[in-house]
Order: C-alpha cells, then sequence, then structure tokens
C-alpha cells in the first residue's frame, strides 16, 4: 500500500499502517497534496485507515484504470478524489467503479479552483460524484464525510465521529474576545 510519505511527506499524518485501507485517496498530482492530507488527517483522526495515491485521469490514465477497478477487491469502500484545472479524476474513477466517490476541487489555478468544482459538480445524470467546497474545507469534510458513511455500519468508526464532533463544539468560544 502506498504511505502518506510516498504521496509527498506527512509529518503530522499518523497512519494505522496495519489496517487495512478502507478509503483511497486519490490526488491528480502530488502538489495537491499539502491540500489533500487534510482528508487523511480527518480519516486518521476517526481510526479509518487509507490508502494515499498519485493518480491523473489525464497523465497517467492506465493508471487510473488499473487501480480503481481492483480496488474493491482489495476491500476499498469509498474514494475521495481530489484534482485541480479540468479536474476529471472524480467523475472518470466514477466511471469505473460502482462505490461511492467524493469529490474535491483544488484550487491551485488561476480561476482559484472554479473551473474544477464545475469539472466535479456537473456530472451527466447516471454517474454521480458527491462534490464538496473547494480547497482545505472540501478536503477535510470528505474525510469526515467518508467517515460518517462508515459510521453507519461501524460502531467504533461512530464512537470517534461523536467524540469529534463533542470536543469541536466545546471549542467553540461563546465570544470573539
Ligand atoms: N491535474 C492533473 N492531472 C489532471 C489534472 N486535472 C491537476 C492536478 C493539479 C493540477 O492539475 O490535480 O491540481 C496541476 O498539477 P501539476 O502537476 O502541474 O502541479
Amino acid at each position: 500500500m502506498a504511505s502518506a510519505r510516498k504521496a509527498g511527506g506527512a509529518s503530522k499524518v499518523r497512519r494505522a499502517r496495519s489496517a487495512k485501507p478502507r478509503v483511497a485517496v486519490l490526488m491528480g498530482s502530488k502538489s495537491d497534496w499539502e491540500l489533500m492530507k487534510l482528508a487523511v488527517e480527518a480519516l486518521d483522526l476517526l481510526g479509518v485507515a487509507c490508502d494515499v495515491r498519485v493518480i491523473s485521469a489525464h497523465r497517467t490514465p492506465e493508471r487510473h484504470r488499473i487501480y480503481v477497478t481492483g480496488a474493491e477487491e482489495r476491500g476499498i469502500e469509498i474514494f475521495i478524489c481530489g484534482a485541480g484545472l479540468a479536474a476529471h479524476l472524480a467523475g472518470v474513477t466514477a466511471a469505473l467503479t460502482p462505490l461511492p466517490v467524493l469529490g474535491v476541487p483544488l484550487d491551485g489555478s488561476s480561476l482559484n479552483g472554479v473551473d474544477a468544482l464545475l469539472s466535479m459538480v456537473q456530472m451527466p445524470g447516471g454517474i454521480p460524484v458527491a462534490t464538496f467546497g473547494i480547497g482545505k474545507a472540501g478536503a477535510r469534510n470528505a474525510g469526515l464525510f467518508a467517515g460518517a458513511i462508515l459510521a453507519g455500519k461501524d460502531p467504533k468508526v461512530r464512537r470517534k465521529l461523536d467524540a469529534l464532533r463533542k470536543k469541536q463544539t466545546a471549542a467553540v468560544p461563546e465570544t470573539p474576545f
């Protein structure tokens, strides 16, 4: 399995190396890692192991097809796909698998990610991609959402998700000063 380190360095990202990955976190370029590691960190907080890969629908189409079509057999249940520019990674992934695909539009472009957002969100009827917000919040939320899907059938993940939400609520101050 590719480690988070392989995808571009991840000092803060703890990985449950022994656990079997249930989520595949794909990104179109190594340059996407700074943002996509937020999805991996969210999954780590929920104790969900993931497999992290650089795969481009445009630059590595064969790698993409082979990885996605074999993923379910390897235990992957959900895909998170982050890409910028003409971002077809999530859409083509969804075309290759019936598993849920969560898309994260990334904002490195001169159009600030609106290009990637529209590429992902405007899927033709029949091949859905659950598209998140542009950039940081989208990456983090995609990780949390994948956890929420798994929490429906996994009480351990559910407990961690509940605890995380409680902690988050407690951390919000009553006043701004
Ligand atoms: N990208 C890579 N293959 C297809 C697409 N859309 C995206 C990457 C990255 C952007 O192109 O997801 O956000 C720029 O990639 P790079 O490698 O030039 O930094």
